[in-house]
């Protein structure tokens, strides 16, 4: 093995190649285990502009690639230990060796072992001793090859980015779309949407089907004495009690300004009373606190339960608004079924 660069350089015509402008500087990783030659070859690099790490076998490249990911690797292929082409069988198996260009140096280009070099995984070869300015070019046709996949790189992360930003606005938009912006509750027109296939299914299933109608009493007081911001204030926080007591299955509504709907799948009439009881019963039994203010307020609610007269979850709905007026009509602060 001759590498003949300084002999060129000191004798006859020496035709050093110039940094190319257009030639981009690359990060190349030179694996050679012939001290002088390595040197050379990295001063050569060097002198055309590019930025170049140096490893003495293949262990010391692999580390390098993975640590440092240089975009070229210029490798020897006789050299102890792991040798050229055992380093590119193992980069080619890496997602970090994929898309490095390798260009092998090989001192025998006959037939059998450029075709080993190329079934291993190479690029491109360079036959020693390396002519500098087929070095140069070689480089260049590497550059396409590299800056073609920066760029599809590029284009596939805003095509991702993209993607990731429809798919949020889409879930914004969706939950705006069918979320009360007060309360957090799912809204009127969401419910009487998505109700009828819980119907359906209860139907089908034959599992029970409870409702409740819930309303704030005297709701209008509260907006008169404090003001429709602590009124706001109490809608949430009323929200926030039904939210304590349900199941996540159930589904609880914001039907009106201070009206609120629950549908409780799977529950029986006398299991649905329970829960209104308990809610009705937690909001008379404490205060609500907005802006510094404790509210004694109390709610009324009517219960209904699915019955086979019913055509519809509307019918349903009635029943328990129905209930709701009776609770209303007799006082208040009150349950009816
Ligand atoms: P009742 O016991 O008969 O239910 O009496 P009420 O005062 O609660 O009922 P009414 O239907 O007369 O009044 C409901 C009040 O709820 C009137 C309205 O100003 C208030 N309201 C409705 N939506 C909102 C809201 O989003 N924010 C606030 N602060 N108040 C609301
Ligand atoms: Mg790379
Ligand atoms: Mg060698
Ligand atoms: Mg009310
Ligand atoms: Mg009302």
């Amino acid at each position: 093995e001759s590498f003949t660069l300084l002999e060129r350089r000191n004798s006859m015509a020496p035709r050093m190649p110039e940094a190319d402008a257009e030639q981009e500087a690359l990060h190349i990783l030179v694996v050679e285990d012939e001290p002088s030659q390595r040197m050379l070859l990295q001063r050569l690099l060097q002198l055309l502009g590019h930025k170049v790490d140096v490893a003495a076998d293949g262990q010391e490249a692999f580390d390098i690639v993975l640590n440092k990911r240089p975009q070229l690797v210029i490798t020897d292929l006789a050299m102890p230990g792991l040798d050229g082409l055992q380093l590119i069988r193992r980069l080619r198996a890496i997602p970090e060796g994929r898309q490095l260009y390798i260009i092998v140096l090989t001192i025998l280009d006959d037939e059998d072992n450029l075709a080993e070099v190329f079934s291993s995984g190479a690029d491109d070869f360079i036959s020693k001793p390396i002519p500098p300015r087929i070095l140069q070019a070689r480089l260049k046709a590497g550059q396409r090859i590299i800056q073609e996949q920066r760029s599809l790189r590029q284009e596939q992360e805003l095509l991702r980015r993209h993607l990731e930003e429809l798919s949020i606005d889409n879930q914004l938009a969706q939950e705006a779309a069918q979320t009360d912006g007060l309360t957090g509750l799912y809204n009127r027109r969401y419910a009487m949407r998505y109700l009828p296939q819980i119907w359906d299914e209860a139907r089908l299933s034959q599992q029970p089907l409870a409702a409740l109608m819930l309303d704030i009493d005297h709701f209008k007081v509260v907006n008169d004495e404090h003001g429709h911001d602590v009124g706001d204030i109490i809608l949430q926080e009323f929200a926030g009690i039904l939210r304590l007591f349900c199941r996540r299955s159930d589904i609880i509504c914001r039907f009106g300004g201070e009206e609120f709907l629950i549908i409780l799948p799977d529950t029986r009439l006398s299991t649905a009373i329970q829960v209104a009881e308990r809610i009705r019963a937690t909001l008379a039994n404490r205060s609500m606190v907005a802006s510094g203010l404790a509210l004694c307020l109390t709610v009324s609610i009517g219960v209904a339960e699915k019955k086979p007269a019913h055509a519809n979850v509307e019918a349903l709905i009635k029943a328990a608004d129905q209930a709701l007026y009776q609770a209303k009509r007799s006082g208040r602060n009150r349950v009816e079924a």
